[in-house]
């Protein structure tokens, strides 16, 4: 039986465990990216390893989430990271330099290569056909180190594109479709590989628009062969000699195979307030748009930006819209500028923002009250924008302009004729703001300067046998980490300060959470399916194990939230059945007993003592998972190994 490219690379890396699905694997892990908001606390938690320098093969430290700067706390934490990278083998991309994602794929990526980030959309490097995906600071702080990184072995889904997409039918597009089809839990215990004809007319920066929003299926990664296009594009990096040729054999078997024929697809738009959530925008047009962004790790390439601007061109946008374009990095905006494009951008009334995540993580450009804001990006979750009321509508980049335009939601097909883009055969390299790490020699003597916003790490606790603590919260389906722990303007600089950070968690959900968790001392959640979805940051775990919550409950949980939960000392549980759920009750006195034993067998019992009502939990925890809840998280658990 022959191997998808997910499986040829996973062979290549694997260090422990068996290729069966289902079963826990351990991977050597070649390159990591973090980004300053997952970053400063991963490096922390590399430094309390003890080690000298990382041992991968390239690791990255990317500034571009935390760049408003609106007090000392951000600027402390980029010199944290810069000083710390410096010492320890870290290369560091200024802020300014760009997202994470797109840099990485335009100068670090290699196919064929292993690389996890703290970040979910790290699987944006498997448009370049590398095995790409998002881990939890803890996780990334070990790989550096040479630790492998462990990950239930995923499931095979392949997707057939036929056909070729239409002029203003594009790569977001075929995003949306494979979430219309999958929904936001579609791709959980899988990997996305990406083939057929179609993929011959879809560049790596479109391939990647795709792979990136393999995240909001919940898949551990979505790849696509590397080939000709791939080559094509190393090349014009100026990185020709980082390409080899990868491709599933003729009999490699998949688990689920999925066909799209780009020929018959639309413009399509993701409704408030998930990613799944997807329409045709015909179906919605006519509803007035207040805003407009373009941008994010999703779709912020020189294709995308030149697309934009050849459709702005000698035009004005609405005076009722408010246009923001971030360019994904230096090298796009560079490239814009001097190719004019930025001119034409700049002529139609949109307003500039620096190349980084920016209004994607409600860093700035919130909407208005009740706004409407189509954008780009990847995520629509409720209160992410910044604005609690807001709509958010995810686009593509065609459908984004021609609201821009129309001032509401418009088939960007209406906008007449797709100018032809021409595509350098270069792009412009200039790695001047990626600083590289001191030599081991100076290294030694370098001091890492930490600013007073960065608090000790907090403890975490070790599973005991038997548990009684009261239901502090109760949760539905869909939880994302922006509803544990939200991010934004005001409260993404607290990342290095847990305590602070503290005080905002489930704020989206309950407000009196965070005071009344603390008063508990320990304390459960429970959640419904698909538990902790979203974003990998590991502060979704590390700050409810600061308010005291030993155990969530759930129907289903998302891959990295599990991992961060588990690595944090918190243990997730799954109700064996379903409706249980519906049996408890916030305030309810909890009690799991036998729980080591419960641990090896598979099932805990719960004892609501409230009701007087027992039921039967599920788990599925390795032996390394099950050393790390007795140890008291992954940090405790790697000092006593
Ligand atoms: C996101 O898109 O939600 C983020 C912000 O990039 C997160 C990381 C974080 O919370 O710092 C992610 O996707 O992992
Ligand atoms: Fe940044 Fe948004 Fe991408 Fe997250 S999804 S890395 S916040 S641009």
């Amino acid at each position: 039986m022959g191997y998808t490219i997910a499986q040829k690379i996973i062979k290549e890396h694997l260090v422990s465990g068996e290729m069966t699905v289902g079963s826990e694997i351990a991977l050597k892990i070649d390159q990591t990216l973090t980004q300053d908001a997952t970053g400063t606390m991963a490096y922390l938690e590399f430094e309390t390893m003890g080690l000298d320098r990382v041992k991968t093969e390239k690791s990255v430290a990317y500034i571009d989430h935390n760049t408003l700067q609106s007090g000392f706390e951000n600027a402390d934490d980029h010199r944290y990271i810069q000083t710390v990278a410096a010492k320890h083998g870290i290369y560091f991309s200024r802020p300014g330099n760009g997202i994470c994602h797109q840099v990485h794929l335009e100068r670090f990526g290699k196919p064929g290569k292993t690389l996890i980030g703290s970040d979910s959309h790290t699987p944006t490097g498997g448009g370049i056909g590398m095995l790409a995906m998002g881990a939890g600071g803890l996780d990334v702080a070990v790989a550096m180190g040479g630790g492998a990184y462990y990950i239930t072995m995923p499931k095979m889904y392949k997707v057939n594109l036929t056909g070729k997409l239409r002029p203003f039918v594009s790569a977001k597009d075929i995003s949306l479709e494979i979430l219309r089809i999958l929904s936001v839990k579609g791709g959980v215990g899988a990997i996305i590989e990406w083939g057929g004809e179609g993929i011959k007319n879809l560049s790596v920066p479109e391939r990647a628009t795709i792979t990136n929003m393999g995240t909001e299926l919940g898949a551990t990664t979505s790849i696509f062969p590397s080939d000709e296009i791939t080559k094509a594009f190393l090349e014009a990096e100026g990185r020709g000699e980082d390409y080899i040729p990868l491709s599933s054999d003729p009999d490699a078997v998949y688990d689920k195979v999925i066909d799209i024929n780009l020929d018959e697809l639309k413009p399509l738009i993701a409704c408030p307030h998930s990613p799944d959530n997807v329409v045709t925008v015909e179906s919605l047009k006519g509803t007035k748009v207040d805003q407009v962004c373009i941008g994010s790790c999703t779709n912020s390439s020189l294709l995308d930006m030149l697309k934009v601007a050849a459709l702005l061109k000698g035009k004005t946008i609405k005076p009722t819209v408010s246009l923001s374009i971030s360019p994904g990095s230096r090298q796009v905006l560079s490239m814009l500028a001097d190719s004019g494009a930025l001119s034409d951008i700049l002529a139609s009334g949109a307003r500039l923002l620096e190349c980084a995540c920016g209004p994607c993580i409600g860093m700035g450009f919130s909407p208005n009250s009740a706004g409407v804001s189509l954008r780009t990006f990847n995520r629509n979750f409720e209160g992410r924008s910044g604005t609690a009321d807001a709509g958010v509508y995810l686009v593509s980049p065609e459908t984004a302009v021609a609201a821009a335009l129309t001032g509401e939601i418009t088939c960007p097909t209406l906008l007449g004729t797709m100018p032809e883009i021409k595509m350098p055969d270069n792009f412009k390299v200039d790695d001047s703001a990626v600083l590289a790490p001191a030599s081991p020699e100076i290294a030694h003597d370098l001091e890492v300067l930490r600013g007073p916003n960065i608090k000790p790490f907090p403890k975490a606790f070790a599973q005991e046998d038997k548990l009684t603590a009261t239901l502090a919260l109760k949760v539905g389906d869909n939880i994302t980490t922006d509803h544990i722990m939200p991010a934004g303007a005001k409260i993404l600089p607290y990342r290095s300060n847990i305590p602070h950070l503290s005080q905002f968690c489930f704020g989206v959900c309950d407000k009196t959470f965070p005071e009344r968790a603390k008063e508990l001392g320990k304390s459960f959640i429970v959640g419904g399916s698909n538990y902790g979805q979203g974003s990998s940051r590991e502060h979704a775990a590390l700050v409810p194990m600061y308010l005291g919550v030993r155990v969530v409950i759930a129907k289903s949980f998302a891959r990295i939230h599990a991992a961060n939960l588990i690595n944090a000392g918190i243990m997730p549980l799954s109700f064996k059945n379903a409706d249980d759920y519906d049996k408890l009750n916030e305030g309810d006195t909890l009690t799991i007993t036998d729980v080591f034993e419960g641990m090896d067998k598979g099932e805990i019992t719960l004892t609501d003592e409230t009701s007087g009502e027992s039921f039967t939990l599920t788990c599925s925890f390795t032996d390394r998972q099950k050393a790390i809840l007795k140890a008291g998280g992954l940090l405790q658990y790697t000092k006593l190994n």
